[in-house]
């Protein structure tokens, strides 16, 4: 056992996953087709997740199963408590309340499902935090309106959002609105674009504007739903939600140091937005000398100004390094100049795994935006072995634990504002990035491939009584 800090009582401890990652059930209860549910899984031909319009037999489509916690979620919220969560992260599927994302009235059906899970978190004295948009948009919204280029998708967005804040007010209390809206800026890979806006390019386009059009409606959205939480219960809290990612300079050198800068402004100018309510001033800048036209009208700009969120949410589970460019521009396009840090070890998924990146990323935030941040995911996927019914999983345990020591230092060291750690993942679930199985998150083990074949019977890794024991002890058992 290492001994760690003690952590505040009204600490949440938890864990998280998203609704396609686990649900499956992809046509139960009048649900509509979402992006993820046409995302097969990556293959040798296709190492990135392929979008298909239709489903395609021979393809592989793992959020149509997930874990079957759309049938299972009672007994995995068995599982949980026993784990000792105090918080359980999940989002509302969009498209069990609205299956299209343009109806006017929501789906019945849909709404008792998550009164259901919401009572059991609640008997088992879980509080529910829910992310209301989790690379699970409507599809019909990608096909019929081309996703989050279109403004339409606003209204849609905030009558889904204010029926949620209605209907769950009372049992919801802290709520995000979309899942890593900063990883679009990773623009050149196409899939960050599609899996949280909708977005296809069109022949032509310039990615990076249409990218900075999409996310400006999503902001927009964004500062509408806070606004209309408060209405309807000023006790929500609402926060945004991304994915800190520290970029570090590769050397000492103030080129590096220039670059290192820029590519953080560039990827939390969305963290700006949703805390100051105002873009910062490179944006405009920048938009001006690149010819973009993008639309931010003045009404947005109150919008934006008023709807700022209570909190910020954040996933963590990397770091990255950047030098400056060999054309000797400083330039904000982040994704075209990350590199390795030789300092750092990685997973096999090839995520430089950086402890310490996440208490310097906790003070950066506390110190740029002082709001309260509640870590939502971090966590390790690796391959499992089952051996007796047992999996031993000290790879996990390790990653976590170096975690969990250097957030303790940031909150009881450093008095950075951190309310609750909710781990990716309490139960294995489908991998987002490659729909995979195999890469494994969880506590809890499912038996099922990656074709989805297995029994499906759920097993406590050793890491699930490691976690059990660093909540019981308010994180000082290591
Ligand atoms: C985050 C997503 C999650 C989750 C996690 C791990 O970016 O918010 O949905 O999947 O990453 O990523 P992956 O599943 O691709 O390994």
């Amino acid at each position: 056992m290492t001994t760690g800090l003690k952590m505040p009582n009204n600490f949440l401890w938890g864990g998280a996953v998203a609704a396609h990652q686990v649900e499956g059930g992809w046509q139960d209860g009048g649900k509509g087709v979402s992006i993820a549910d046409v995302m097969a899984a990556a293959s040798r031909e296709h190492p990135q997740r392929e979008v298909t319009d239709t489903v395609e037999p021979g393809k592989v489509y793992p959020n149509h199963w997930g874990i079957d916690f759309y049938h299972k979620y009672s007994q995995d919220i068995n599982l949980f408590a026993e784990l000792g969560m105090q918080a359980f992260r999940t989002s509302i599927a969009w498209t069990r309340i609205y299956p299209n994302g343009d109806e006017k009235t929501p789906n019945a059906a849909g709404l008792a499902y998550y009164h259901d899970m919401f009572a059991k978190l609640h008997a088992q004295g879980i509080e529910p935090v829910i992310t209301l948009s989790h690379f699970e948009m409507p599809y019909h919204l990608v096909k019929e309106y081309g996703g989050w280029r279109n403004r339409k998708l606003i209204d849609f967005f905030v009558r889904f959002a204010t029926t949620c804040f209605e209907e769950f007010h009372d049992e919801v209390r802290y709520w995000m609105t979309f899942n890593e809206i900063d990883n679009q800026t990773s623009w050149r890979d196409p899939h960050p674009l599609l899996q949280n806006s909708g977005l296809q390019l069109n022949p032509g386009e310039n990615a990076e504007e249409a990218m900075f059009q999409a996310t400006h409606n999503e902001l927009v959205a964004s500062a509408q739903a806070v606004l209309a939480a408060h209405k309807i219960d000023p006790q929500l809290q609402v926060g945004g939600m991304l994915a800190m990612v520290p970029i570090y300079p590769l050397t000492a050198k103030p080129e590096d140091q220039m670059a290192a800068m820029r590519a953080m402004q560039y990827r939390y100018y969305f963290g700006d937005v949703q805390v100051q309510g105002k873009y910062p001033s490179w944006i405009k800048a920048y938009w001006e000398q690149k010819g973009y036209q993008v639309k931010v009208s003045a009404s947005d700009a109150d919008i934006l100004r008023r709807g700022t969120v209570d909190y910020m949410g954040m996933s963590y589970y990397m770091s990255f390094a950047t030098k400056e460019r060999a054309d000797g521009k400083v330039e904000y396009d982040e994704a075209k100049d990350l590199t390795d840090n030789p300092t750092l070890q990685k997973s096999d998924w090839g995520w430089q795994i950086d402890p310490v990146g996440l208490r310097w990323i906790l003070n950066w935030m506390q110190d740029r935006w002082r709001k309260p941040i509640m870590i939502v995911e971090n966590g390790f996927g690796a391959y499992d072995k089952v051996e007796d019914g047992k999996i031993h999983d000290n790879y996990r345990i390790d990653y976590l634990r170096a975690h969990v020591a250097e957030l303790e230092k940031a909150v009881v060291v450093d008095g950075v504002n951190v309310i609750g750690y909710m781990m990716w993942s309490p139960i294995d679930l489908i991998s987002a990035s490659t729909g995979e199985m195999a890469k494994r998150y969880g506590l809890i083990y499912v038996d099922q491939d990656d074709k989805g074949q297995g029994s499906g019977e759920r097993l406590r890794k050793d890491s699930f009584y490691w976690y059990q024991k660093v909540i019981q002890s308010d994180g000082v058992d290591l």
